[in-house]
Order: C-alpha cells, then structure tokens, then sequence
C-alpha cells in the first residue's frame, strides 16, 4: 500500500521536457501579425501515437481498474466523445481521464484564417473567434472557455493540468467538497503549491455530488483571462427529483457568461461573452448583423430542455438572464435542485449557477438569450445575446430587432416574476429611482426564498456556533483601494497551510481581528494585511453572519462545503453595519424559520450595506478558503481561511516528490 501510493506521489508533478520548445512556438505566434501563415499546434509527447502511453509516465503508475477510460489522444481538445459523458447508471461509476493544456492563445489569432469568413471553419483551426476583437487570452486546450467536463455522480475524476503559461498556476474545482482530498482543492498556499511553468499535476477526486459546477484558476486574474469551464455531474435518472420535468439534457445546452478584458489590461471591462461568443459592441453593427457571432442552442418544438448557465465574473458585473417570449423553471441553483419556481428570468453574481427548464413552446424561429450587464458593465452599456434556435426555423438567421429593445424584453414589466435580484431596497430609503418597479411588488423572489429540496443534515432545535464577519474595503495612502474581511487585506503566506501546517504556530502565523486587537492594532483606522485564518471547530453546527459594509453586492463564496441560506438583507445604514453582532443580539436580523428547508448553495450575494447568515456543519476539516468571487475583490485582499478542526482531525497529506 505503502509502496503503491509513493510511487503514484512521486510522479504526479513531472516537469515537461517539452516545455521550451512550445514557449517558443507560443512566443513566435504571439509576434506574428494575426493575418500571417497558419499556425500549427505543436504535436505533444502523448498525441503522436495513440497506443503510446508513456507520457505523463505516472498513467503507467497507477493501479488503474479496468473501466479505467484514457482518453482518445487524437481527440485532445474537448471532451464531446469522452466515454464518462454518459447516461448514468446506478452503481456504474467510472474513472474518468483528462488532460487540461492551460497556455496563452489569442483570440482572432494567426490561426484564424478562414474562420473569419466562415464560421463552420473555426472548430477545425482552432480559432478562438470571440467577439471578433483580437486580444490575448489565456486557453484551456485551444478553447476559451475550456472543455466542459461531463460526468456522473460518484465517478473518479482523474485531471492532469499542464501549465504552459508563463507563470504559475492552480485549477479549483468550485463545488466540489473535496471531503477525502483537501489537497486537490486547487487554492494556491492554501491547499497546495502552484504548479510552476512547465509543470503538470494531477487532481483526483471523487465528485460526490451532482449538479453544475465548475473548474477555474484561482491564481490571479488567469479564470478572467479564460482559464475556466463547466463541470457537469449528472444523476441517474431514479435519483434525479426533477428528472420528469424535461426531455432532454443537453452538455451543449451550458452557458458560461463571462465578463473580459482586452489584452490582459484589466483597467476597464470590456464585454461580456456567452460560451465565449457574442457581439462585437465597437462594432457599431446591429445586433442582429450576421457578422456578429453568437452561441446557439438548438431545440425541437414540442420538447422540454435542462439548461445550465454559470456566471465567471470578473469584475463587478452582476447579470440578469433571460429569453425573449419564454419562461424558465427554475430547478437548481450552485448545483442543489430547489422547488421549481416559473420565472421570466434571474440575476447571476459572479460564480452563481442556475439551471433551468425551458419548453420550446413558441412559433418556430429563432429568439433572443438575454444577457444584461450592471454596475461595471451598465456603465458601460455591456450587454450580451446569444440565440435560441428552433428546429425548423433558418439555421443561420438571427432573431428580429435588438438584444434588449423587444417589447417584452424588459424586467420593468408589470407581472414579471425574477429571481435572485442583487438589488434590495434598504427599510428606509426613499429613493426608488435605481430600483425597477417590480421590486416593489411581491414577484421578486430573493435567494432566501427559494426552498431546497434536500432536508437540512441538523435537527430542529440546534443550537448553532456563530461567527460574524465583514466585508469592506479601505484607501491605502498611496490611493490603492483594498479589499478587506474584518478590516484585514488577506496576504498570502509563504508555506502552504495545509502542507506546512505543522512547521508553524498558529498564534504565531494567523492573524485574526482580535489576534490584532491584542496587539494593539485598529483595522478600522489602520491599514492590516496578515494572513487572516478563522478557526471553527470540526463536526459543530456553525453560522456565519457576514456583513456588508460596501454599497455594492459581493458574492461569498466558501471551499469544501455547501452552505444553507437563511437570512439575507439590508439595513438601514452603514452603522448598523458596523454593528451587526449587537444588532443581531436585539433580534433585529431576521432568520428562516426553522422548518423551512432553506436553499443550498456555494455562492450568496451579500447585499450592499446589508448581510446574510448562512449555516453548515463543519464535517469537513482543513484549510477553506472564504472569499468574495468578483476578483478585483479577492486579488485586492478580500479573502480569509476558514481552518476546520485541529491539525490532527485533518488528512495527513503525503509530500510530493518531483521526478
Ligand atoms: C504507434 O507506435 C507503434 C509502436 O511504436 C507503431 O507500431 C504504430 O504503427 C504507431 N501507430 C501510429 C498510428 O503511428
Ligand atoms: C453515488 O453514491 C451514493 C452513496 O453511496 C449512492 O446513494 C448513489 O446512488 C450513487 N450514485 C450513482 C450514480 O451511482
Ligand atoms: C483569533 O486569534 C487568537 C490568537 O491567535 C486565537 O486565540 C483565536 O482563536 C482566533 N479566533 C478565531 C475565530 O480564529
Ligand atoms: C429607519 O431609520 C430610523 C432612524 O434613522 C430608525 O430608527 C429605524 O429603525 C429605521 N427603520 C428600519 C426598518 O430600519
Ligand atoms: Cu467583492
């Protein structure tokens, strides 16, 4: 056993010998001017012979079970014949391998020759066409975003990342709970080291759960500048609660809307994207000009479809979705079915999932996908289409009239009913000139409204351990703007927390906001940057109360668990704010009660000068990362460490060994 599980350490870090001479090829394609000679992708070690398995050599390695599924090598790219994509059966779950290439590409590269005049060329060039703007970006296997991974619940998932970028790397698994892997969490110097240029590590993990979810980077701004793609884990059909509800479930049927920047200048947004795709707004062209291109999702008349959308936001840029003269149920959000809720639309912030059932009920033609920008991408009147196809209607044609300009494309409508708005009114405002009409009526339906339909794992009257916390931000002196939680700018430690943990102190090592305070520091008047850790206990009901001492909403978002939502609002002012706890003390925050089966996520906004309280029980030990999913944000310090439990109720992780 021992010896068996060295060996397979020791080589899941493994240095390409490759690597210099694609950073080469890469270097060369980035100087070409993007009308030159075709560019050809440089042939890998594994891709030159099918039957040639020696490459990464720890395949060889492993103990693999016979259903162990290697990849067709020829199809290195995406996952559209891989045999984990599957109708899953009981009892039947597979080991599932993949390879993510992740490199610096462009969009409208050199390789885009003929795809610029026919849009069935693109897949064969491997043209990343986008908006029709050239820009660098940062690719998974030649796509932007990457290759959706599609699975079943309970399978392996077995993922060799090589990072052929010039800086260092990780790829997080968001959803996943990592329950007895902690290390494949994928947070830089949390659960493990980034994985250098030129390097490939393996994740393996059990996905022990179902839903969508999803895989970036969690190192800088690399998921912003494309490194990010869908997970997909299905059920099988007796165990899927909503599985009467549609025909067909379709991996092509997943949106990722993502806000981007050009050229990696990250000063302003730039546009928003659909499956990467969508109008090019400098343009000047009408929406429906058939040189913009546009994601298409096809349907039959007379069918029901499941349909998956994910926001990969970047900067603060919420979205609201919608259909032109459709209706989405409602059926899941973050990858946790609810009670289907029969909604013109919904809000996303940064990292939120919904999936959705629509019925192909209308005249057969094409209709507009909405997708409509605020904050950062309403000052900048970003919006974004894609296009809902019949069968039966021209296959290239574009809807009539604009993206947002049909009569019935707007939220303000009288009866709409939309979900999960980021927009709340405070008690005691009297301005309602920002805030549609439609909040004001009783057809808006918050997070906290929505009702799982999975039991909450605590008993009735549990008395639970809270814990408060902030979100805010503060100016350096140099005018740089920080983003805190408890008035702390998170710093990244040196050693890995999880590796390392037992080669510091905590005391010494962890920073908290009374930690500070007995050293006789004010975070609220003094600017603190530290390696901000919350220690909870391990296997103890545990509620967060996190305030929001901004205007703007921030997505929270926490590793290794799935959280229930029971209470989200504003107050009043930035002083109630401040002080939350007292407030909470006089019973002013208004909790569910207790036998509502409150919705399960891994994503909440908070609101602008408001909070929420979510609840989860902390059976699941090790080093978490907690933080807001805007990633201006998170870069800027808005990012803190839950540690779970005491260094002996966590796994003993196994050094690596590089060969
Ligand atoms: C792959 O390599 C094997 C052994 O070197 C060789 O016999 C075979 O013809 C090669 N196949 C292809 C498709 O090149
Ligand atoms: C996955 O495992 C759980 C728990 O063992 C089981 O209830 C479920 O049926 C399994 N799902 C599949 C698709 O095999
Ligand atoms: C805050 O830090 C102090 C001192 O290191 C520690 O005793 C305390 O447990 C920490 N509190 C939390 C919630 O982590
Ligand atoms: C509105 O403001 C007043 C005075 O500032 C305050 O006393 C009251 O509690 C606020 N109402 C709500 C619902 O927060
Ligand atoms: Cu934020």
């Amino acid at each position: 056993m021992f010896k068996r599980e060295s060996k397979s350490f020791l080589c899941q870090r493994l240095i390409l010998l490759l690597v210099l001479g694609v950073a080469q090829l890469q270097a060369e394609v980035l100087n070409e001017n993007s009308q030159q000679a075709k560019f050809e992708w440089p042939s890998f070690p594994w891709t030159r012979n099918k039957t040639n398995k020696n490459t990464p050599s720890s395949l060889n390695d492993l103990d693999l079970k016979n259903d162990y599924t290697q990849m067709e090598l020829a199809n290195f790219g995406d996952f559209d014949r891989h045999p984990c994509r599957r109708v899953c059966q009981q009892g039947q779950s597979m080991n599932c391998y993949y390879q993510l290439v992740v490199h610096n590409y462009q969009r409208l590269g050199p390789e885009c020759q003929r795809c610029q005049q026919d849009e069935r060329a693109c897949a064969s060039e491997n043209c990343i066409f986008g908006d029709g703007v050239a820009s660098l970006v940062m690719a998974v296997n030649r796509m932007v975003p990457g290759p959706p991974i599609e699975l079943c619940e309970n399978d392996t998932v077995v993922v060799d990342v090589l990072n052929y970028l010039g800086e260092s790397t990780t790829m997080h698994w968001h959803g996943v709970h990592m329950i007895r892997t902690p290390e494949m969490d994928g947070a830089p110097y949390t659960t493990q080291y980034p994985l250098q240029p030129g390097e490939v590590q393996r994740y393996e993990y059990q996905v022990d759960r179902s839903g969508l979810l999803w895989y970036h980077s969690h190192v800088g701004w690399q998921r912003g500048f494309g490194v990010a793609g869908a997970l997909i884990v299905r059920q099988t059909r007796q165990e899927n609660v909503h599985a009467q509800l549609y025909d067909y479930d379709l991996g092509e049927h997943t949106l990722m809307i993502q806000d981007i920047f050009y050229n990696y200048n990250l000063q302003e947004v730039r546009n928003i994207l659909v499956n990467g795709k969508g109008r090019n707004h400098l343009s000047q062209l009408p929406d429906n000009d058939n040189r913009h291109r546009y994601e298409r999702l096809r349907v039959t008349p007379g069918y029901r479809y499941r349909m998956r959308v994910v926001l990969n936001g970047i900067a603060n840029c919420p979205v609201e979705f919608s259909i032109e003269q459709h209706k989405l149920l409602i059926i899941s959000t973050d990858g946790n079915d609810i009670e289907p809720v029969l909604a013109d639309g919904f809000f996303l912030t940064s990292a939120e999932r919904f999936d959705f059932i629509l019925e192909a009920n209308q005249y057969a033609k094409n209709y507009w996908i909405r997708v409509r920008g605020y904050e950062q991408c309403e000052e900048r009147n970003l919006y974004q289409g894609a296009v809902l196809s019949y069968r039966g209607s021209a296959r290239t044609e574009l809807p009539q009239g604009s993206i947002l300009e049909n009569p019935n494309s707007r939220s303000e409508e009288e009866d709409s009913v939309w979900v999960n708005d980021y927009r709340f009114r405070s008690p005691n405002s009297t301005d309602k000139s920002s805030l549609r009409q439609s909040l004001d009526k009783d057809n808006n339906v918050g997070t906290v409204a929505l009702r799982s339909v999975q039991p909450v794992s605590w008993s009735r009257y549990t008395k639970f351990l809270t814990y408060y916390s902030s979100f805010g931000s503060r100016t350096a002196p140099n005018g740089e703007v920080l983003f805190q939680i408890d008035d702390i700018s998170y710093n990244s430690p040196g050693i890995s927390l999880l590796q390392g943990r037992h080669l510091y102190q905590d005391d010494g090592y962890f920073c908290n906001k009374s930690s500070l305070a007995r050293e006789g520091r004010n975070c609220e008047r003094e600017q603190c940057e530290c390696t901000h850790v919350i220690r909870l206990p391990a296997y103890r009901p545990i509620e967060m109360v996190v305030a929001n001492l901004m205007e703007n909403t921030h997505p929270f978002h926490i590793h290794g668990y799935t959280i229930r939502l029971v209470g989200q609002g504003v107050l009043a002012n930035a002083n109630e704010v401040r002080n939350i706890r007292e407030l909470d003390r006089r019973g002013r925050l208004s909790r569910l009660k207790d036998d509502y089966v409150a919705v399960a996520k891994d994503t909440v906004q908070i609101p602008g000068l408001g909070y929420i309280i979510v609840r989860f029980v902390s059976n699941n030990p090790g080093f978490w990362l907690y933080h807001c999913h805007i990633e201006a944000h998170s870069v800027q310090g808005m990012v803190a460490v839950l540690k779970v439990g005491e260094d002996h109720q966590m796994k003993r992780i196994p050094a690596r060994v590089r060969c």
